[in-house]
């Protein structure tokens, strides 16, 4: 809306494909006065339990992200001229040690709510939720999460960690981060050891969507189950690329066959406009498995549809 909002890269000369990638061929974020939303890419996967390489995910969707235009079409929104977005770069974040990095991710995404920016995160692993997680809840007090996932990430410990890939919001819900009425999870579908990790799941705040509802519901029923269970609290919203089937994301951690469609996702999430999204991710893109860009590509556009609601967000 504001006049002096910068949008995309726009040379006349230079083709998409060309220069530095930037998410979006966005300003950085040492190019603008403010950000209303920060693009901020966390290259940390030694949460992960299966394939690593997800520390390569915010270089590839960025990478895949040239193609991005700055007209919605289906919500008629130019996200990048009705909000200050930019690329916050990455979090300076080793290898070693879970804490460390859980700490590093929080401070940083502090900073950038502080300087009045709600973020967008680009992984990494699912562990970055948890530290996204405390710092959105920090600001705004026990959130609503939707969470697009194969799999639960409601467990407890494993190989004894207990900040893994597969806890943050069984951690964010121990630590009081969530609003324990108003969470979701759509997609679900993964391997279970046993009914018992239900009972935890749903005590952690969780109602289930699986990815077999997707056959039978249609996305306005399910996006309308979603929208229910959320109200009007403040949501986070997660994208574990792995809800997809690995047909439309074979570059991921831990792939689940009989997933949804990225038509699917797309359908569900675009029916969400209107809810109070404080921050969200997109989560587990692993490159080194990826073939052609399939799941960079859609990790680049599912981050472009979850800014363009957080663009018209309350
Ligand atoms: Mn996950």
């Amino acid at each position: 809306m504001s006049d002096d909002v910068i949008g995309q890269r726009h040379d006349p000369d230079l083709p998409r494909y060309a220069g530095i990638a930037t998410f979006a061929l966005l300003p950085t974020i040492d190019d603008v006065q403010r950000a209303d939303i920060a693009v901020l890419g966390v290259p940390f996967d030694s949460g992960t339990s299966f394939r690593p390489g997800a520390r390569f995910g915010p270089a590839h969707i960025r990478e895949n992200s040239r193609q991005l235009h700055p007209y919605h079409a289906v919500h008629d929104l130019h996200p990048f001229r009705d909000v200050q977005v930019a690329d916050a770069g990455d979090v300076a974040v080793g290898p070693y040690g879970i804490e460390r990095a859980v700490d590093a991710v929080e401070v940083h995404a502090r900073r950038l709510i502080d300087g009045g920016a709600r973020v967008a995160a680009l992984g990494g692993d699912h562990t970055i939720a948890l530290p996204l997680l405390r710092a959105a809840a920090a600001a705004h007090g026990p959130l609503a999460v939707v969470h697009f996932d194969a799999h639960l990430d409601t467990w407890d410990t494993l190989h004894g960690a207990s900040i893994w890939h597969g806890s943050p919001f069984r951690r964010a819900a121990d630590e009081g981060l969530l609003d324990l009425d108003h969470c979701q999870h759509v997609g679900i579908r993964g391997g279970i050891y046993d009914p018992d990790e239900l009972v935890d799941d749903a005590r952690a705040g969780f109602r289930i969507i699986r990815s077999e509802e997707f056959l039978e519901r249609s996305a306005a029923a399910i996006a309308g189950q979603i929208r229910e269970r959320v109200g009007d609290v403040p949501v986070y919203i997660s994208v574990d690329i792995d809800v997809l089937d690995p047909a439309h994301a074979p570059g991921t951690g831990t792939p689940e066959v009989a997933g949804i469609t990225t038509a699917e996702l797309f359908a569900v999430l675009r029916r969400l406009r209107g809810l109070e999204i404080v921050g969200c991710d997109v989560v587990e893109v692993a490159p080194a498995y990826d073939h052609a860009g399939i799941t960079g590509l859609a990790a680049a556009h599912t981050a472009w549809e979850l800014i363009t609601l957080m663009s018209a967000s309350r």
